[in-house]
Order: C-alpha cells, then sequence, then structure tokens
C-alpha cells in the first residue's frame, strides 16, 4: 500500500479503508506521566481549573501528539463536566479522585435535573475543541468525546468512583423508573453534548462506557445500551452527513460484542480480556475494532512489549479496521519512554499487514 496520509490514518481505518500502517492512539495519552502534563496542571492550579482553561486544556491535548508519533488526539476533559455543568458540586483531588458534595439519590433530586445546554454551560469544552483544531493545523484529527449515561449515572449517584456500584444498583432495582429518568437525561445532555463538540471541529466521537462491564447482560441491554443506540441515532438524526464517526467502548463488554456493533456505530473498543481474532470474526465485517493491549504490559521489558504488538498485529491480521490501542487507560507510572517504543514499533510491525 502506498502510504497513507498520517492525518487520514486513523479516520480511514474506523472506515475500514486501506491505510499504509496500523493508526495508534492512547486511552488518557495525556496524563500524569508525562512530566510536561504535571507542570501544566501545577500552573493551572488543579484539575478542574486545567479542564476549565482552553488554552491549557489545548496545551496538554498537544503535548503527547508533539513527543510521541500518535495518529490522533483527544480532547483533553472528562466525562464528569455534565454532571458537573448539572450542579453537583465536583471535585477532583489528587489521590482521592472525583467527588460530587450533591449525589443524586432521591427521585426528586432526579426529577429536578436538566440537560446542560452545551454552548452556555460547556462553552469552556467547545472553545478548547476549536482551539485544538486551530493549533493541530490538520496534522492528526481529533476525537471528542462523553461518558454513557450507565457510566456518567454511577459517579452521581454514588457520589465518586465505586467498587460494587450498590448505591446505583440499589436504584436501579427499587425505582428502575427514577434510574430511567435519569439516564434518559443523560442521553439527552450526550446527544447535545457531542453535537456541540462535532459542530465545534471534533472529527470523531468516543463513547466510554467504562462501567457497563458490571452489569448483567439483561441490564446492560436495558440500562446502558439502549441510551447508547438512542444516543447515535439522536447524532444521526442532528448532524446528518456531518456526523463524524464513532468509537463506543464498554469495559468489559466482550460477551456482548454484537450487541454493541449492532448500535450503528463505526468502531468498537475492546479490553484486554478479549481475543481480538474472535472479536474480527464476530464484527469485524461491520465496525473496525479499537484496542486491546493490556496496559500493564508497558511495565514490562521492551522485548515483551514488541512481542505483544507483534501477537496483536498478527491476531488481527492482514488488512484495515484495526485501530491499535491499550485496552483501557495509561497508568500514571508509566515510563514514557516504553510509550514511544510501542508507538513506533506499531507502526514498523504493521506494515507488512497493509499490504
Ligand atoms: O490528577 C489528574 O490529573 C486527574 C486525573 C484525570 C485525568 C488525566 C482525571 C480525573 N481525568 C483525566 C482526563 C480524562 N478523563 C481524559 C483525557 C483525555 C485522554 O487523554 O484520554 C478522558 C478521556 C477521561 C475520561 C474519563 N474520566 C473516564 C472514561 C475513561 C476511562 O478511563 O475509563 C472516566 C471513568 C473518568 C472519571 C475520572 N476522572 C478522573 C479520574 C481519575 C476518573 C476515574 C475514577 C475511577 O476510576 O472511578
Amino acid at each position: 500500500m502506498e502510504s497513507t496520509n498520517k492525518s487520514e490514518r486513523f479516520l480511514r481505518a474506523l472506515q475500514r479503508k486501506p491505510i499504509d500502517r496500523t493508526p495508534i492512539w492512547i486511552m488518557r495519552q495525556a496524563g500524569r506521566y508525562l512530566p510536561e502534563y504535571r507542570a501544566t496542571r501545577a500552573k493551572a492550579g488543579d484539575f478542574l481549573k486545567l479542564c476549565k482553561t482552553p488554552e491549557l486544556a489545548c496545551e496538554v491535548t498537544l503535548q503527547p501528539i508533539q513527543r510521541f508519533d500518535l495518529d490522533a488526539a483527544i480532547l483533553f476533559s472528562d466525562i464528569l463536566t455534565i454532571p458537573d455543568a448539572m450542579g453537583l458540586g465536583l471535585t477532583v483531588d489528587e489521590g482521592v479522585g472525583p467527588r460530587f458534595a450533591n449525589p443524586v439519590r432521591s427521585k426528586d433530586a432526579v426529577y429536578r435535573l436538566s440537560a446542560p445546554d452545551p454552548e452556555a454551560d460547556l462553552g469552556y469544552v467547545m472553545e478548547t475543541v476549536r482551539l485544538v483544531r486551530s493549533e493541530l493545523d490538520g496534522r492528526v484529527p481529533l476525537i471528542g468525546f462523553a461518558g454513557s449515561p450507565w457510566t456518567l449515572a454511577t459517579y452521581m449517584v454514588e457520589g465518586q468512583s465505586s467498587k460494587d456500584f450498590s448505591v446505583v444498583k440499589t436504584m436501579m432495582f427499587d425505582q428502575p423508573e427514577t434510574a430511567h429518568r435519569l439516564l434518559q437525561t443523560l442521553a439527552q445532555s450526550v446527544i447535545s453534548y457531542l453535537t456541540a463538540q462535532a459542530n465545534a471541529g471534533a472529527q470523531a466521537l468516543m463513547i466510554f462506557d467504562t462501567w457497563g462491564g458490571v452489569l448483567t447482560r439483561r441490564d446492560y441491554d436495558a440500562f446502558s445500551l439502549s441510551y447508547m443506540s438512542q444516543i447515535i441515532a439522536g447524532l444521526d438524526d442532528q448532524l446528518k452527513e456531518a456526523r463524524p464517526p464513532i468509537i463506543l467502548f464498554t469495559k468489559g463488554g466482550g460477551q456482548w460484542l454484537e450487541s454493541t456493533a449492532a448500535t450503528g456505530c463505526e468502531g468498537v473498543g475492546l479490553d484486554w480480556t478479549v481475543d481480538i481474532k474472535q472479536a474480527r470474526r464476530r464484527i469485524g465485517d461491520r465496525v473496525c475494532l479499537q484496542g486491546n493491549m493490556d496496559p500493564n504490559l508497558l511495565y514490562a521489558r521492551e522485548h515483551r512489549i514488541i512481542e505483544e504488538v507483534e501477537i496483536i498485529l498478527q491476531q488481527y491480521g492482514s488488512g484495515s479496521g484495526h485501530v491499535f490501542n491499550l485496552g483501557h487507560g495509561i497508568h500514571p507510572t508509566i515510563d514514557h519512554a516504553r510509550v514511544k517504543l510501542l508507538v513506533d514499533v506499531v507502526h514498523e510491525l504493521s506494515m507488512p499487514y497493509h499490504k
């Protein structure tokens, strides 16, 4: 295959069109493992100020692109901007993680919520998207993103990260109508938020369903997947021909890939527990696959990382339709030299698969 313009590799892979090498980007590629990120965050004061200051959020979005040969940038922000704009009182402290001062636990609290106006209430995100697009100047495409309604609801109801999800699941089991009302408000919020990101210049959209995999098959369909399908239909409706490709990632969703692929998305994210060869057999004729190296492999020795890249590329096999990534976000204590190795090795070793 003749060399593909680097700016096109990622978007062409999502469309399963021929490319010259397998594109790669990394979940949480702008983050604490980069010294320049830590410096900018210190300058901002804290994580939320960093998200809410477009110049600084733009700066950290670009940092990994400047350091590594990545094929896509992802907007620097967080999935919790929506509940923050709803007035839940978000703080994100070092070592503690995200917390809400006003979690949403009663029927009344759920019915009081309304979908934020993206330009009025989340204008800083759209401003960052516009700035990043202008700074990138076409070098690589920009990915916008949002959390899935279910994943957002876990934080809003629990009030923080959770291990067992008992509070939000109790709402789901005992007050299904209240839970559905919350998810419905969130689905509407995500539709207008992602529409605004696309209009501001995001060239692909990713929905992070980080906690979909903690549900039963039936509850996944009813409380997570159906709302993600609704979001995709809503984006089709709002953006028509201009709708960017959508990647849907349910962590722990490897058993349900056919259902995830049937939502109308262009790409499905895989965590590391999935056999990518089997995943391609199951859904690879319909969608692009994104993933799926175990993030902990970046702690291993260099030869082991190279070996793992070769195995994943070989298991996916020849042809387009694969975007290399980790199976979840990169850990904050990874050595960035390992990231450089990973990115370069994916490009080098993938060439024979695109002849
Ligand atoms: O100290 C810090 O700098 C804060 C750590 C941090 C960072 C770097 C948080 C708080 N968010 C982010 C950035 C972020 N979050 C991005 C940036 C873009 C990128 O480079 O990829 C993205 C896409 C997210 C999305 C996000 N936030 C998700 C979904 C993706 C995933 O990793 O599963 C989730 C679940 C969150 C919630 C959240 N925000 C922050 C943390 C530490 C968490 C996770 C808490 C938990 O594990 O429950």
